[in-house]
């Protein structure tokens, strides 16, 4: 036993031995940390090993660094290596605790915000745990102080340092590619920093970030006031005039924005075995008293969700390179619908039954200046409560209304559903519908989430009508992009009847819907072609906000002198009457392939190409080169992004104060909430007592998570 203990010891008086025992103690205690500081949503066994293991290659290849140099100063360049990285560690503890996100080189360098309220709070939100991230540093100082290991001055050959580092490197690709293969796309789309540090690790996370902000920040560095120049050039040339019998006619009405994950607009009056999937919002599209539009487009690209929000909330596209609001969202200046309406009295709110960060919501949401954003822990959470990427919509919908009821009026509120979203699960007691029977597993579940989401609006429009609240509000319905690609071509031709789908019809396939409901409202079915980019200018004619004073791409779908060139991101458009996909042309209303244009044709489809490649490229200089630092518009003031915090017991204690203005539905309810008027149908929470606190009920979350599906893949 002894003579085991003096080789164990013996192997780490030898510099080798000491490396492995840093390596394995900063392995572990960063194990430690992601289990019990973050919560990182980790689903399924290979996440699982993922997480396990990433902090290795990384934390070889650092500490790997000290075996280039001799002697004693290997050891110390070891242990501050250790200590830097350990110190990275314990910020973003106090970082995630108080933001449930990690830090960025943006908002150290950039944002007032994170210094504001860090440092104000950072004894409050200091838990004595957090210190036991520095252990394993004060292990080795102290082993070494007092001699029970010895520093070895033999050299290491450079031979062996190098094979160390190159090691280091081929398990970083073996790490990335294992992260791939559970979730493609991973650095491309960048959806969410949790996702990297779960698959990739801290340390690889905070590279990402690096080369990120890099990245970025060299084009803003040289950009110039002078830049904005052709940007404002172009919109003007191709302003149209808003329909001035549509000014102002919503004007101080409350403001929901409904946005319905990956709804088609195919889906409205669609039937299935002969029934309606979608009756609630069939009916709306029709009421006389809702603006519905059928040739209108999603036109995002990458970033999807987070470019249908860029596009709806500040008229700006999603960049080429992805979603603007993870690259751009934190730092840039924005003059977003939030902004413009906290301005002018409304109280803003978003909502969203997932966390925080995903698409960096939390930063930018900031910068656009929502006062509120109620995001995943201010829900409740239960068994079953969430499928795929949050909150059941009944659910989020109904525990939505408990913060509705509270916003001082007039408000604009932000809905983001998220159940009807690829790979389309839903648990047997809320499905209604069968599946369709493309024989195409990503298609055929469509049906049963689109009507789930269906439903959850019809319970939540009954409890608008309950509350009083339909009367003076407008509501906005849109969906965000598709929810069938065009990779399943053959399966959409079943389900739409079709003995054939191409790209021509891929393209029209883009459609979504986008309703605008207000009681009084002068409605129908408009046939403009418009896209997600022309919501923003619409809102603002009915809200009586003068467009032109903004730096916005789209154009009020109202305008009886609109251009109808939708724009697509990757430069194809569709047009009343011509249809472009990569290098081929149609006639948008008979499907025709045009084999060779004729002289007039070349000039229309010049005129589009040039239109949308233009409009394109002057939006991600806006974004790019954060352009709209260099200007304020008419009446507006730059948004303080240090003034907001999402943190849920600040937001409840800001929202409680607010009743005193009188303006809210509870308030004006005497106080009495208007929740248990909400009627809803959803399973989860038939037996009363099921329902938690949020935080009380971690561990039933973590269970309940591990036995969702491990593979997400967006459906590319
Ligand atoms: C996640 C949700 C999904 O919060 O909004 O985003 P998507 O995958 O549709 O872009
Ligand atoms: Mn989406």
């Amino acid at each position: 036993m002894k003579q085991i203990g003096r080789r164990i010891r013996a192997y780490f008086n030898t510099r080798f031995g000491f490396f492995v025992l840093a390596i394995v103690l900063f392995w572990l205690k960063t194990y430690w940390a992601y289990n019990t500081k973050f919560n990182l949503g980790v689903k399924g066994d290979m996440q699982q090993l993922l997480l396990a293991i990433n902090p290795i290659p990384t934390t070889i290849l650092l500490f790997g660094i000290a075996l280039y140099l001799s002697g004693h100063k290997s050891y110390i360049t070891m242990l501050i290596v250790d200590t830097l990285t350990s110190v990275w560690l314990f910020a973003n503890i106090l970082y995630y605790r108080e933001f449930s996100d990690f830090l960025t080189f943006a908002l150290i360098k950039g944002s007032g915000a994170v210094s504001n309220n860090l440092s104000k709070g950072i004894l409050g939100i200091m838990d004595p745990s957090d210190w036991y991230v520095f252990l394993d540093v004060i292990v080795l100082i102290l082993l070494l102080l007092f001699r029970v290991i010895r520093m070895s001055t033999a050299p290491v050959k450079k031979r062996t340092a190098v094979a160390i580092s190159a090691l280091a490197v081929c398990l970083i690709g073996a790490n990335l590619s294992m992260a791939y293969s559970d979730r493609s796309g991973l650095l491309t789309r960048t959806f969410d920093n949790n996702y990297i540090v779960k698959y990739l690790g801290l340390n690889a996370y905070t590279v990402v970030d690096g080369v990120k902000t890099a990245k970025t920040s060299a084009a803003k560095a040289n950009a110039k006031a002078s830049d904005l120049d052709s940007v404002k050039k172009f919109l003007k040339n191709n302003q149209a005039t808003p329909n001035v019998e549509y000014t102002g006619v919503a004007k101080g009405k409350n403001v929901f924005i409904i946005h319905l994950e990956s709804f088609q607009q195919f889906l409205i009056d669609f039937k299935w075995q002969g029934t309606e999937v979608t009756p609630n919002l069939n009916k709306l599209y029709h009421e006389s008293d809702t603006l519905s539009f059928d040739n209108f487009f999603n036109q995002v690209g990458q970033g999807k969700t987070a470019d249908a929000e860029m596009m709806l909330e500040n008229s700006l596209y999603g960049t080429a390179e992805g979603s603007a609001m993870v690259a751009d969202g934190t730092t840039n200046t924005f003059q977003a619908a939030p902004a413009i309406l906290g301005q002018m009295g409304y109280t803003t709110a978003a909502f969203h039954g997932d966390v925080p960060s995903f698409w960096n919501r939390d930063n930018a949401y900031r910068s656009w200046g929502y006062d509120y954003f109620i995001s995943k822990a201010y829900y409740p959470s239960g068994k079953g409560f969430e499928v795929g990427y949050g909150l059941k919509d009944k659910i989020f919908m109904k525990y939505s209304t408990q913060y509705v009821e509270q916003l001082p009026q007039p408000f604009y509120a932000k809905l983001i559903t998220v159940t009807n979203h690829y790979p389309y699960e839903l648990d047997k007691k809320n499905q209604s519908i069968a599946k369709t029977k493309t024989g195409d597993k990503t298609v055929d579940g469509y049906v049963q989430t689109a009507k789930y989401l269906d439903q959850s609006i019809g319970e939540f429009m009954a409890w608008l009508k309950t509350s009083g609240l339909e009367k003076n509000s407008l509501l906005v319905f849109y969906g965000d992009h598709y929810g069938i690609s065009g990779n399943h071509k053959k399966a959409i031709a079943k389900l739409l009847g079709r003995s054939d789908f191409n790209d021509f019809d891929n393209a029209q396939f883009q459609r979504v819907p986008l309703m605008l409901h207000m009681p009084g409202l002068r409605g129908g079915v408009n046939h403009t072609y418009g896209g997600e980019i022309d919501v923003l200018p619409t809102l603002e004619n009915l809200l009586g906000v003068k467009s032109s004073n903004y730096i916005q791409f789209g154009s009020d779908l109202l305008s009886k002198d609109r251009d109808q060139t939708v724009a697509f991101r990757n430069g194809d458009f569709v047009t009343p009457t011509y249809t472009k996909v990569g290098s081929s042309y149609y006639e948008t209303q008979t499907g025709e392939l045009i084999r060779k244009l004729t002289a007039e044709q070349k000039d229309a489809v010049d005129t589009a190409t040039n239109r949308v490649t233009t409009a394109l490229s002057l939006s991600d200089r806006v974004l790019n080169s954060d352009l709209l630092r260099f200007y304020t518009p008419n009446g507006f003031t730059k948004v303080d992004k240090s003034q907001y915090s999402y943190n849920k017991k600040k937001a409840e204690k800001k929202l409680k104060e607010a009743q005193s203005e009188n303006t809210s539905v509870m308030s004006q309810n005497k106080g009495e909430s208007l929740l248990d008027k909400y009627i809803t149908d959803a399973p989860e929470l038939a037996t009363e007592g099921e329902t938690q606190d949020a935080e009380s009920s971690s561990s039933a979350k973590k269970a309940d998570s591990k036995k969702a599906s491990s593979s997400k893949q967006d459906d590319k």
